[in-house]
C-alpha cells in the first residue's frame, strides 16, 4: 500500500526543506524529495516535524491528575505523593485501565507524541493476586494503544521488593509483584499481546535498584538480549542516601560499577548525578530518560542537562505521570529547569545562532527513538512515517522559518499550534482532534465517574 504525503515546509534530518513529498509503504517512510510539485491529492499539511517519542508513560497515573495538589498533614514529598497514587491504583479493574490508557494515548497524539514506552508494573488484580491471563493488563495496555493508533514500546517491569536490600513490599506494591517465573510468564503473555499490534516493540523494566535485589537485576538481564531495558534511578535525594548507607555507592555508581549499561538503557530521571556519573552515563550511549513536567510536579530536583549535553550525552522525554500531556510543554520545561538553576538563557543550546527549541527537539527525537528502539528517528527513509504538522498560520508561526518553528511551538504556542498527527502514514488527528475523541474521551469520562464513586 503505496501512500503519498506533501508538506510546504518540513525538518529533515539535513534541515528544513520546502514542498516536501514523502512516499510511504506500509507506514514506512519510501522516498523523500524537496523542492517537489503538490500530487493530485494536494497538500497535507503546513509545517512537518518528525513525530516525538514520549519514553517513559504510566498510564494509569494520568487519572489521578490533579488529585494530589492538597496539602497533607505533614510536609508532602514524592513519597506522600506515591502513598496517594498507590490508593488510587488499588480502585482500578481491568477496563478502567484500558479506558484510562487509550485516553492518555490519544492526548500524547493530539499532544505531539507518536511513541511511547508505556512502563507498565501494574499487573495483578486489586487484592494483588495474579489475573488469569498474567498479562491481562499488558493487554489492556495495547489494545488502547491499538484504539489510538500511537505506536507503543512495551516494558513490563520486575518488581520485587519495598526498598534496598530487598526490603519485603509492602500492601501498597501488592499489585506489582513477581518471582523471576511469574515475570518470565508475563512477558511472554506481552509478546504474544504485542503480535496483534503492528510496528509494537517489547522491552523490559527492572523497576528500580529499590525494587529489584542485585541477583535478580542479573537474571533478568541474563535472559534478555534484544532489545530495551529501562530503569527508574537516582531520582530523589533520599533514594541516592538509601542506596549509599545499603551498599557505600550512588545509585549509578552502583548500577556502572555491576552491570554492563550500553546503548538498550534508557536511565530514567537520572536526575541526582555526580560529575563522574555524568560522564559515565554520557559516554555509555545508554539515554537518559528525563521527565520534566512530572520532575517539577515531584519536586525532585534538576538533572545536569549542560554539562551532560557538552559530552554528547543523549537523552529524550517522557510524559510519566501524565498530569499534563505535552510534547512542547516536556521541553520547554527541560530549558526552563535549567535557567532557573543557572540564572541564564537559551542553556541547552549549544553554539552560536543555534535554536533551543531546535536542538531540544532533535536531541528528543533521537534519544526517544533509541531508547524505545522504533523507527522513528526522522524524516527519512526506511522510518516509519510519524508527523506532527504545525499550522502556519498560527499567530506564533505565521512569519516564522527553519527552526523559529520549533522555537515558536516549544515556548510560546505549545500544542495549540498542531493541526495533523500521522502515525506510519495514517492521519490520527486532524484540527488538533483525534479522530476517535469523542468515544474514547466519552468512555474515559465515565470510568472516572465511576472509579470516584468507589
Ligand atoms: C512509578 N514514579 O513507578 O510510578 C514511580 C513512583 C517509585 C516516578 N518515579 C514509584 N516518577 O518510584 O517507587
Ligand atoms: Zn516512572
Amino acid at each position: 500500500m503505496a501512500d503519498t504525503l506533501f508538506f510546504t515546509r518540513a525538518l529533515l534530518p539535513e534541515g528544513w526543506a520546502d514542498n516536501v513529498l514523502l512516499t510511504c509503504e506500509h507506514g514506512v517512510i519510501h522516498s523523500v524529495r524537496h523542492d517537489a510539485p503538490p500530487p493530485p491529492a494536494g497538500i497535507s499539511g503546513a509545517v512537518a516535524l518528525p513525530g516525538l517519542a514520549s519514553l517513559h508513560s504510566h498510564t494509569f497515573q494520568r487519572a489521578m491528575a490533579g488529585l494530589a495538589e492538597t496539602r497533607g498533614p505533614s510536609s508532602d514529598s514524592f513519597w506522600s505523593w506515591r502513598q496517594v497514587m498507590y490508593r488510587f491504583l488499588g480502585l482500578l479493574d481491568p477496563e478502567d485501565v484500558e479506558a484510562i490508557a487509550a485516553f492518555a494515548f490519544m492526548e500524547m497524539l493530539e499532544a505531539g507524541f507518536t511513541a511511547v514506552g508505556e512502563f507498565h508494573y501494574l499487573h495483578h488484580d486489586r487484592t494483588g493476586n495474579p489475573y488469569a491471563d498474567r498479562a491481562e493488563l499488558a493487554g489492556r495496555i495495547v489494545a488502547a494503544a491499538g484504539t489510538s493508533g500511537i505506536g507503543l514500546t512495551l516494558l513490563p517491569v520486575f518488581y520485587a521488593h519495598g526498598g534496598f536490600g530487598a526490603v519485603p513490599a509492602h500492601e501498597g506494591q501488592r499489585r506489582f509483584l513477581n518471582d523471576l517465573d511469574g515475570f518470565q510468564r508475563l512477558v511472554e503473555g506481552a509478546r504474544t499481546a504485542l503480535l496483534a499490534l503492528p510496528g509494537a516493540r517489547l522491552g523490559i523494566a527492572p523497576h528500580s535498584l529499590r525494587a529489584v535485589a542485585p541477583d535478580e537485576l542479573q537474571a533478568l538481564l541474563a535472559a534478555w538480549s534484544e532489545g530495551p531495558v529501562h530503569i527508574h534511578i537516582a531520582e530523589q535525594v533520599k533514594e541516592v542516601e538509601d542506596c549509599i548507607a545499603w551498599s557505600g555507592r550512588r545509585p549509578v555508581e552502583w548500577l556502572f560499577d555491576h552491570v554492563a549499561v550500553d546503548d538498550r538503557w534508557c536511565l530514567v530521571h537520572a536526575t541526582h548525578l555526580n560529575e563522574a556519573e555524568t560522564r559515565h552515563l554520557a559516554e555509555s550511549g545508554a539515554v537518559a530518560g528525563l521527565c520534566p513536567i512530572t520532575e517539577a510536579n515531584l519536586g525532585d530536583g534538576t538533572f545536569r542537562l549542560a554539562e551532560y549535553m557538552a559530552r554528547g550525552g543523549r537523552f529524550g522525554v517522557g510524559t510519566d505521570s501524565n498530569v499534563e500531556i505535552s510534547a512542547p510543554g516536556e521541553l520547554r520545561q527541560l530549558e526552563y529547569s535549567q535557567r532557573l538553576a543557572h540564572r541564564a538563557r537559551n542553556v541547552s543550546a549549544m553554539a552560536e545562532g543555534d535554536s533551543t527549541g531546535g536542538t531540544l527537539y532533535r536531541a528528543a527525537l533521537a534519544g526517544g527513538a533509541q531508547a524505545l528502539a522504533q523507527p522513528v528517528a526522522g524524516l527519512q527513509v526506511g522510518q516509519r512515517a510519524d508527523i506532527v504538522c504545525l499550522a502556519a498560520d498560527h499567530p506564533d508561526l505565521v512569519a516564522a522559518t527553519a527552526d523559529r518553528h520549533v522555537d515558536g511551538y516549544v515556548f510560546c504556542a505549545g500544542r495549540a499550534a498542531i493541526d495533523q498527527v500521522y502515525v506510519g502514514g495514517t492521519r490520527l488527528v486532524e484540527g488538533g482532534r483525534h479522530r476517535g475523541h469523542a468515544a474514547i474521551a466519552n468512555r474515559y469520562k465515565d470510568t472516572i465517574r465511576k472509579l470516584a464513586g468507589r
